[in-house]
């Protein structure tokens, strides 16, 4: 017989006795994405799953998309793309991205889900990392030729094999040309088994990947609805990146899938493309970062568009303040529900019955009652409740571990497999968690998360420059922005942070991670063990610039 969950090499999983204890809790269900498509399209066939509006619109339904899922998988499969093997997916918000999707969850290959603002660095560790058989891209987006981009990783990574592309494909393969079999292809994966691999917003120098299976994202997308009531008559407005953990499950587009809801794809998330888009479409609930919930309220006072089906936004990756969140009700006509996430597992939802004041200044109570929340202080020591600490937590949608990362998972987790989510937090008497700052050396721009280590790298490859440190410094848009100060070489030429920012920008990185400003400064400030103190650094751009910022 074969297991029900099959032990992976690369992916560190939930010892047995945790396993059995969420199966035997009904987390776990023993079914996979491949099974729950192919369920809904046999209860309603014509039923819209898909609508994207870009060019002549296009509807599918969930018989629609199901076929489509069954004959890519066939033409998949037919291309030597097979369980298992990894494909790096950097699609934009268009029906294709579900096609390809389930296509790839039916054989049990593995999306990477790459965001669309990534460039050559990322992508290239992507590929190269996980050893990725397949990159899928649209032509062009944003005026950026991605096939330009593929055509130079393709070069780079010998395990990639193809390249396919949604519309025009210049060298590369049209996914429409990929050859259709009009045949249902045999479900590859295990409930157990690994579903894809997400990134992480990461502290280290590069991304970690997240191995998310079947059994646990089905879990988190079915309470999900339960608690933010996701049914088949929700309409999904899917506004952020569709590859971001939160759009894509909390409760999101799969959770408006599994609930037999529709998906409505925005290309963007701006007010002119989206709130159009509610009223045509119907509209029932969306989820934002809170610089476009603050972009969103602003709007509804100036537009014409009906917003009246929108029953809910949620507002996540990063923290809400409570001023803007206090005008989302009264500016949108909706209920707000708070959402404190991580695509290595823990979602925290404020409820449609919690008072106000919870839903305005706190960032929800965990989804499961198995979630398993510690709020402990620098030595791992638990704290009284209600006490501000680091938060640990362990649970069964929660990864045990990194995929391929052994060293890095000694550190990321405890021994007895908690995430050190690198918040901090404090939990309410009701269970709520308040999100009170950051361990992880980490900028949220905006719910973009960015690696201080990652950019000190790039910077540090630049000749002129001696030592980096890039922190966050608050902004009343986007919550934070990043500062990269510098310490430049002795005798080193004249550089500006203009010169800075552009390096960064050619070597090849999602636009998002090129600091906001630079600061050249002639040594870092130290702390008492004589290492660089990032606390006085964010505390000097307190003080007046040196030069504008651009
Ligand atoms: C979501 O996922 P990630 O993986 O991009 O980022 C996770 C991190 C958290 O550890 C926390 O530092 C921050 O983003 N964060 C928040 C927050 N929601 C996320 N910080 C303060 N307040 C919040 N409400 O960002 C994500 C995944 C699923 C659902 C929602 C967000």
């Amino acid at each position: 017989m074969s297991p029900a969950f099959s032990a992976d090499q690369d992916a560190p999983s939930w010892p047995a006795e945790f396993a059995e204890r969420y199966r035997a809790a009904g987390w776990w269900r023993g079914e996979t994405f491949g099974q729950m498509l192919r369920a809904r399209a046999a209860a309603h066939p014509d039923r819209t799953a898909i609508v994207d509006p870009a060019g002549e619109g296009r509807r599918w339904t969930y018989r629609e998309l199901d076929e489509r899922a069954d004959r890519l998988a066939a033409g998949l499969l037919a291309l030597g793309i097979g369980k298992g093997d990894r494909v790096v997916l950097q699609l934009p918000n268009v029906a294709e991205f579900f096609e390809v999707v389930f296509a790839l969850f039916r054989i049990g290959a593995l999306p990477v889900f790459a965001l669309p603002a990534h460039r050559d660095t990322e992508i290239r560790h992507f590929c190269a990392f996980t050893e990725a058989v397949a990159y899928i891209v649209p032509d062009v987006e944003a005026g950026f030729d991605h096939r330009e981009l593929a055509a130079r990783i393709k070069a780079e990574v010998p395990t990639l094999r193809h390249v396919l592309v949604v519309g025009e494909p210049g060298e590369h393969t049209a996914l429409r040309d990929v050859p259709r079999e009009p045949v249902a292809v045999e479900d590859g994966p295990l409930p157990g088994d690994l579903a894809f691999l997400q990134l992480s917003g990461g502290s280290t120098g590069v991304p970690k990947l997240i191995p998310r299976t079947h059994d646990d994202y089905l879990y988190s997308l079915r309470a999900s609805n339960e608690i933010c009531r996701v049914d088949e008559h929700s309409v999904y407005l899917c506004a952020l990146p569709a590859a971001h953990n939160f759009t894509l499950s909390s409760p999101g587009s799969l959770g408006a899938l599994h609930a037999g809801g529709r998906v409505v794809l925005a290309p963007r998330p701006s007010p002119d493309v989206a709130f159009p888009l509610i009223e045509r479409e119907g509209v029932t609930l969306t989820a934002l970062v809170p610089p476009l919930a603050l972009v969103w309220i602003e709007a509804a006072a100036e537009r014409p568009d009906d917003l009246g089906s929108l029953d809910a936004l949620l507002v996540g990756g990063a923290k809400l303040s409570e001023e803007v969140a206090r005008r989302v009700g009264p500016a949108l006509g909706c209920t707000l529900q708070q959402v404190f996430g991580m695509a290595e597992g823990l979602v925290n939802y404020t409820r449609f019955d919690d008072p106000e004041d919870t839903v305005l200044t706190t960032q929800g109570r965990p989804i499961s009652p198995d979630d398993e929340i510690r709020v402990v202080d620098g030595e791992d020591g638990d704290l009284p409740r209600g006490a501000t600490g680091h938060l640990l937590t362990r649970g069964p949608y929660t990864i045990r571990g990194y995929w391929r990362a052994p060293e890095h998972n000694r550190t990321a987790f405890t021994a007895d497999g908690f995430y050190r989510t690198g918040d901090i937090v404090r939990q309410t008497a009701t269970g709520h968690l308040v999100v009170e700052g950051r361990a992880k050396d980490q900028i949220n721009r905006g719910g973009e998360k960015i690696a201080a280590e990652e950019i000190e790298n790039h910077i540090l490859a630049h000749p002129a420059v001696h030592d980096v440190a890039v922190v966050s410094m608050p902004d009343d848009y986007l919550g934070e922005r990043s500062c990269a100060y510098v310490v430049l070489r002795e005798g080193a030429g004249p550089l500006r942070g203009a010169d800075v920012k552009q390096f960064v920008r050619r070597r090849g990185l999602a636009g998002y991670k090129v600091p906001d400003r630079v600061e050249f400064v002639q040594e870092f400030p130290q702390t008492a063990i004589g290492k660089v103190s990032k606390k006085d650094l964010r505390a000097r751009l307190q003080l007046p610039l040196s030069f504008p910022l651009s």
